[in-house]
């Protein structure tokens, strides 16, 4: 039993170009693409810098913090501020008397401010 298969192969060709014209939102230009980087290992042994809020001002932040540093912030005043990036990588609350721990994990250049102060700013500047 022997079949025959014509297959008639008919190529169309049609190219059919599509302006693809769905542009995506405008970029943020102000918004460091290190945010949502993944982050690094912590060095064991970082070096642990001190920033001290007092008389609603930061104090120095560390010339030459490194991923792997922590930065500990202490609230000597008697109301509560917070140290809020600006790139939202942090947002930390610290009542009067308070401090806190917090490791560095990204690179940048991260202008800081408190919510409660507008007033009171910063900048920590991270290396890689
Ligand atoms: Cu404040």
């Amino acid at each position: 039993m022997t079949k025959t298969n014509r297959i008639d192969a008919r190529l169309k060709t049609r190219l059919t170009v599509m302006a693809v014209a769905t542009l995506l939102a405008a970029v943020p230009a102000a918004i460091p693409a290190t945010a949502a980087a993944p982050a690094a290992p912590a060095h064991a042994g970082g070096h642990e810098y001190t920033v001290v809020i007092d008389d609603m001002d930061f104090g120095p932040t560390p010339d030459n913090a490194k991923i792997g540093d922590t930065i500990v912030w202490v609230n000597h005043d008697s109301v509560t501020h917070s140290v809020t990036a600006r790139n939202h990588s942090f947002d930390i609350r610290l009542g009067p008397g308070q401090s806190a721990k917090m490791p560095l994990t990204s690179s940048g250049r991260i202008a800081f401010f408190c919510l409660f102060h507008p007033s009171m700013r910063g900048v920590l500047n991270v290396a890689p």
